[in-house]
């Protein structure tokens, strides 16, 4: 019985922690199935095709073959029904999820930069809105390529090699808010791969690509690195931490905190520069 419930859990889908998730678990199921029906189908052609052309029916072998078309229509038939069924559907479901992306609300933007070998994230800070950031400004001081004229980074909370902390938020009718993240490479091709909230995105350089989930559930859940990326590849791991919004607003309230030192001297400053005036 415990070898059962192994071997159950070994072929079962990991946790799902995504609203959506359930809906590439059941593309995975219908490849699977279709893998079936065509794994079942070669089968029953292989053994028909031993049985008839066995060696006590056929005793001299004919090097002529089949000289119908038939099989070599229904075979060219075959091929041209599994390729139309694949753009089609296909076809259909690129434009479901292109014409569906404006549903995602954006609610949390959240900007992920992966370097060799660690995944670091970047918040918008009060003003909602991340500073601008370009590949062509990163330097030994400036390792995000931060652009430093941008006003909207100046308040930006920048959480380096740690857990991504994403907050759980629910619409009015109980479905989740959707979470953004932007992922960019500062170096070489990495991939965000978070199983439980079935997401799996190459990360490239010069290019930012925003992926969208809704969480169900708080925990941390790990990120791997599926690409290849370097020698230290295989240690690449991270973690995000889905967060109640209660949670959520604390530990954002601390962040915003941490920045603070540098941004209560301005408040004290600003006096001086009145009383100048
Ligand atoms: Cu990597």
């Amino acid at each position: 019985m415990d070898l059962l419930s192994y071997i159950v859990e070994i072929f079962s889908f990991p946790e799902l922690v995504s609203q959506n998730g359930g809906d590439i678990d059941g593309l995975v199921i219908a490849v699977h199935l279709l893998m079936l029906v065509l794994f079942i189908g070669w089968i029953i052609y292989y053994f028909v095709a031993l049985w008839k052309f066995r060696a006590s029916n056929n005793p001299k072998a004919d090097y002529k073959g089949v000289k119908t078309k038939t099989i070599t229509n229904s075979i060219e038939g075959a091929v041209i029904v599994a390729e139309l069924v694949l753009v089609v559907v296909a076809t259909y479901f690129w434009n479901f999820y292109v014409n569906k992306a404006d549903d995602f609300s954006d609610d949390s933007v959240i900007r992920v930069t992966a370097e060799q070998f660690a995944w670091n994230a970047r918040y918008p800070g009060a003003d909602g809105k991340l500073g601008a950031q370009s590949k062509t400004l990163v330097s030994g001081a400036n390792p995000f390529g931060i652009d430093k004229t941008d006003p909207h980074g100046e308040d930006d909370v920048e959480v380096l090699k740690s857990d991504i902390v994403v907050p759980m938020k629910k619409n009015k009718d109980g479905t989740s808010k959707s979470i953004t993240i932007d992922l960019v490479s500062k170096d070489v091709i990495h991939c965000f791969k978070v199983l439980p909230l079935r997401v799996c995105q190459d990360v490239i350089p010069g290019m930012r690509v925003p992926i969208h989930f809704r969480p169900t559930k708080v925990g941390r859940y790990q990120i791997t690195c599926a690409q290849l990326c370097g020698d230290g590849h295989a240690r690449m791991k991270g973690a995000v931490k889905v967060v109640d919004e209660a949670e959520w607003d604390e530990w954002y309230k601390a962040e915003i905190e941490k920045k603070k030192p540098a941004g209560d001297k301005p408040a004290a400053v600003a006096p001086s520069k009145d009383e100048k005036a």
